[in-house]
């Protein structure tokens, strides 16, 4: 039988939605998606995951069955798995963590022994998939222990790990109760990518300290097994964003925003409601500029979305309040009867309006605290097709290393953000276009589809490596 390719991610890129008690499943329209779909859509190949929504058992086989078409595979998680496993080990641990916000971790024996079962629930389900010589490609920090899980199970597979936010250094990742497990629940892959050459750096100096691993170069020797480890930063779907130009609902969208805003310049900023955004502090850097530069009142507005996330979570509601409370506090101070500074949404939008807002903003303001990569730098440069505009991007953020021409900022760093803000509002047109065309070129050229083929590349070089190892 033909060998074959399974992605494994905690959701499956899909949107399933109950109605009048039928299913109804649409395709998800992430970057992510789009880039794998070139591998999960072929022949025998599947994608497995979790499908989003809570089925109940009863449900479970017609769910199954219309899954199937897609090339999806279910795993089905209960409440209490989705509590311990998802909202539990993964975001109130592993993400702040990873994240360097140390103090948010809350290291619940509990939430430990729902990861490790939901873990082992995905490599029995992987398992029953697999065959030997099989190539399995798994994402992200909800399924670190995975790789080793499935490599117990069928010795035989390739398997490739990627990960999308921070790793860690030592120092910080050492504080995790169930460090030493975590670490070896990844030795299991033959090849673990990572953003930036930085989270490379951090997981090899953490995986010889924690395990009787060594390494050189690139490549981690575990239990006579050898793990590449290498940086793959990923690109998005930029074609999507620059054919919007030609999209009607674009233009109208475009057209009303550029009646109501017009003589205003306009910064705009995209996240999910996160403490690693950096979401405050960006506003403090505003309400600074507004408050030392009066002459800018009136002439700028902050256009803030927000996107609902995590709340169930009690950090990201303290979060959400402290946003609301200084937007509040800005617009009360600074509005006149015909201007508003801050315009601030807490919701999502369909992608026409993102696309609208960001080919009409003036500026984007992209300033987290810590962030694997952040698509929506490269959005925002992919989008600027007449090549106007300034991207002002923090440090910390793994697209700056990639996106040279931004203004680069330290988040933290509230006066260099304004001063930032400041030469964006007043960049010469010609500045402007030689940035942006030198970001759009990379953007361009790196782009999600490089980045599948780079990674699948790689694990068939890997794969042949092993292969040749083992032969000796
Ligand atoms: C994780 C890592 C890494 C946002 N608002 C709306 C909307 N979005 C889309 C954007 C963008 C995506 O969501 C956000 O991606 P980011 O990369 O900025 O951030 P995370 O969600 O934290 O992603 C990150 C990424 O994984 C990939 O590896 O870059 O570092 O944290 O694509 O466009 N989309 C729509 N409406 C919205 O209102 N349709």
């Amino acid at each position: 039988m033909k060998s074959k390719t399974i992605i494994i991610s905690n959701r499956l890129p899909v949107k399933i939605v109950e109605q009048d008690g039928q299913y109804l499943l649409s395709a998800s329209e992430g970057g992510l998606a789009t880039g794998l779909g070139s591998i999960y859509k072929k022949g025998e190949n599947i994608w497995i995951g979790w499908p989003g929504i809570d089925v109940p058992p009863e449900r479970q086989d017609e769910v199954t069955r219309q899954l199937a078409q897609l090339n999806l595979i279910p795993v089905f998680l209960t409440a209490e798995e989705i509590n311990g496993y998802y909202e539990g080990f993964s975001n109130e641990i592993l993400w702040p963590v990873f994240h360097y916000m140390i103090t948010y971790a809350n290291y619940e024996q509990t939430y430990w022994d729902a990861y490790k079962k939901v873990n082992d629930k995905f490599a029995d389900i992987a398992d029953s998939h697999i065959q030997n010589g099989d190539t399995v490609w798994v994402h992200d920090y909800q399924l670190l222990l995975l790789p080793c899980l499935i490599r117990t199970r069928k010795p035989q597979v390739t398997i490739g790990f990627f990960q999308h936010i921070p790793f860690p250094s030592y120092e910080i990742f050492r504080l995790i109760p169930w460090r030493e497990e975590l670490i070896t629940g990844l030795f299991g892959a033959d090849l673990i990518g990572f953003h930036t050459f930085d989270d490379v750096r951090h997981f090899l100096s953490t995986a010889s300290r924690l395990s009787s691993a060594n390494y050189a170069d690139n490549i981690v020797t575990y239990q006579e097994r050898q793990i590449v480890v290498e940086a793959f930063p990923m690109g998005i779907d930029d074609e999507k964003f620059e054919k919007f130009k030609d999209n009607e609902l674009v233009k109208t969208h475009i057209k009303s925003f550029e009646e109501a805003q017009a003589g205003v310049q306009v910064i705009l900023t995209i996240d999910r409601l996160d403490y690693s955004k950096g979401i405050l502090q960006r506003l403090q850097a505003f309400e600074l500029l507004l408050q030392n530069y009066p002459k800018y009142q009136g002439h700028i507005a902050l256009y803030m979305i927000v996107v609902p996330s995590r709340d169930s979570v009690p950090q990201y509601r303290e979060l959400k309040e402290q946003i609301d409370q200084l937007v509040g506090n800005i617009n009360a101070r600074y509005r006149t009867l015909n201007w508003l500074p801050v315009h601030y949404f807490y919701r999502s939008f369909p992608i026409e309006v993102l696309s609208a807002l960001y080919r009409t903003a003036d500026i984007c303001l992209v300033t987290p605290m810590r962030d694997g990569m952040n698509l929506v730098s490269k959005e925002y440069v992919a989008s600027r097709t007449n090549d106007t505009g300034v991207l002002i991007l923090s440090e910390m953020a793994g697209a700056s290393k990639e996106l040279n021409d931004a203004l680069i900022v330290n988040p933290n760093n509230i006066g260099e953000t304004m001063r930032a803000i400041l030469q964006a509002l007043n960049m010469s047109l010609a500045e402007q276009q030689v940035r942006m065309r030198n970001m759009r070129s990379n953007v361009t050229k790196f782009n999600i589809h490089l980045w599948v083929k780079n990674f699948m590349d790689k694990l068939e070089e890997v794969k042949t490596m092993q292969a040749s190892l083992l032969t000796k």
